[in-house]
């Protein structure tokens, strides 16, 4: 079954990953260290001690990696590049080896008339910056946009879009407050800070691009998700108000309003951010596209944080309810509250068990997923929000943060002993599914 909707031809229909979790090659060429490569190093940290030295070796087999993603017919890719690659301390000077890897991926996929997104900040901090005070420090927002400029500057001829910072949420949350990833701290205040910082990074670093490549489409990348209540009760109402801020309004408002949500603002109370009026401006820089990462809803018990979601179509391997109704709701809610630039869904996909029967991997569970969420994107699209591209998470099973390599994505199946890549049956299924499009 295909999903309903009409998609125009020039949809950008495509699959997605990150540097630390595909590339491996983590000592060579001269890449840095990065903060997930000390916090994997770390023992207690990632599930049965693994880390990203090898992940699916990418870096050494880009060209065959690329066959297959040719061979999946998509028209884009989004990946993203290591800062620690590129500027081992973070900083200059720059490894030229580094540069050299991402310019011929970028030829590989101009060849194969691919479009490359890129993103900039997928989690890896170079750990010398960390040992400077990380996100924490302002000065980490200056190098973020100098190493901004010396990728549009090197990269910038060939790519459809630059995305600054991918999760913000995720580095100053997970990073910062609760510790579960890299660099596994856990300061409220911090946290706040750093997400502030995180933005002003952002800003600068958009502020400083476009004046370098203004043929080049320019964006963030936010993980997004609606907050609902379990109850129809005022307690738990107001919880999911407040999860609303932290997740959404906390990163929209101060992008597309100029200012933080202030019931947040109260709730942070003295943990909130320093912030100055000038700061406010440097966030809101006009933006092309937002890049919009959506997995599942969050479900809010004002009493039980681990208040269970009816889960009516089921669960992945994450525990994430499958809930695509979610993100017709989510988009409609974000166009009506703002005024957007155009829309990418940047991230989308789900962790399953998957067992290899010999060539094969029957996953019609992802199938599924994927199947549901491309409906209710399209659901939205029809009540005419602007979306123009679509990317499935990930093209390969990859390094899951803490979760390791127990938790696969891809849509290709990467047995980690061999490397050998097998297309799963959601791969073929999107194959399809891109190619009746185009046949339209
Ligand atoms: O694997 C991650 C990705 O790096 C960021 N977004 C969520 C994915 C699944 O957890």
């Amino acid at each position: 079954m295909m999903p309903s909707g009409y998609f125009p031809k020039d949809f950008q229909w495509g699959v997605a990953t990150s540097a630390y979790q595909v590339e491996g090659a983590a000592h060579e060429d001269g890449r840095g260290p990065s903060i997930w490569d000390t916090f994997s190093h770390t023992p207690g940290k990632v599930a049965e001690g693994h880390t990203g030295d090898v992940a699916c070796d990418h870096y050494h087999r880009l060209e065959e990696d690329l066959d297959l993603l040719a061979a999946l017919g998509v028209n884009a890719y989004r990946f993203s590049v290591a800062w620690p690659r590129i500027l081992p301390s973070g900083r200059s000077p720059t490894n030229p080896k580094g540069l050299d890897f991402y310019d011929r991926l970028l030829d590989a996929l101009c060849a194969r008339g691919i479009q490359p997104h890129l993103t900039l900040y997928h989690w890896d901090l170079p750990q010398r910056l960390q040992d400077e005070g990380g996100w924490g420090h302002r000065d980490t927002i200056q190098h973020f946009a100098d190493y901004a400029e010396v990728v549009a500057r090197r990269l910038g001829d060939r790519v459809a879009s630059i995305c600054t910072l991918n999760e913000p949420w995720v580095v100053a949350t997970l990073g910062h407050e609760k510790g579960i990833f890299a660099p596994g701290l856990t300061d409220r205040w911090l946290a706040a800070q750093v997400s502030h910082h995180l933005l002003m990074a952002h800003g600068l670093a958009v502020k400083a691009m476009r004046a370098l490549v203004p043929r080049v489409q320019l964006g963030i990348v936010l993980n997004l998700a609606p907050s609902d209540p379990a109850r129809e009760n005022a307690a738990d109402r107001a919880k999911a108000h407040l999860e609303d801020g932290l997740l959404v309004r906390w990163y929209m408002d101060p992008l597309f309003r100029g200012r933080y949500p202030q019931d947040v603002l109260e709730h942070l109370g003295t943990d909130g951010p320093d912030v100055k009026l000038e700061e406010l401006t440097l966030i809101r820089e006009p933006l092309d596209f937002l890049g919009i990462n959506y997995y599942t809803r969050n479900f809010i018990h004002a009493e039980d944080p681990n208040a269970k979601a009816p889960g009516k179509m089921g669960f992945t391997d994450m525990g994430w309810e499958v809930y695509p109704q979610g993100l017709t709701d989510l988009l409609l809610r974000l166009a009506r509250d703002y005024s957007l630039p155009p829309l990418y869904i940047t991230e989308n996909g789900a962790a399953f068990v998957d067992r290899l029967e010999g060539d094969t991997v029957h996953d019609p569970e992802r199938v599924s997923y994927l199947e549901q969420h491309i409906a209710a994107m399209s659901a939205a699209r029809d009540q005419g929000v602007d979306i123009r591209g679509y990317f499935a998470w990930s093209f390969l099973d990859n390094f899951e943060w803490a979760s390791g390599y127990q938790k696969r994505f891809g849509l290709v199946y990467v047995d980690f002993d061999t490397q050998r890549r097998v297309l799963k049956d959601s791969a073929r299924w999107y194959r399809d599914f891109i190619a009746s499009q185009r046949s339209r």
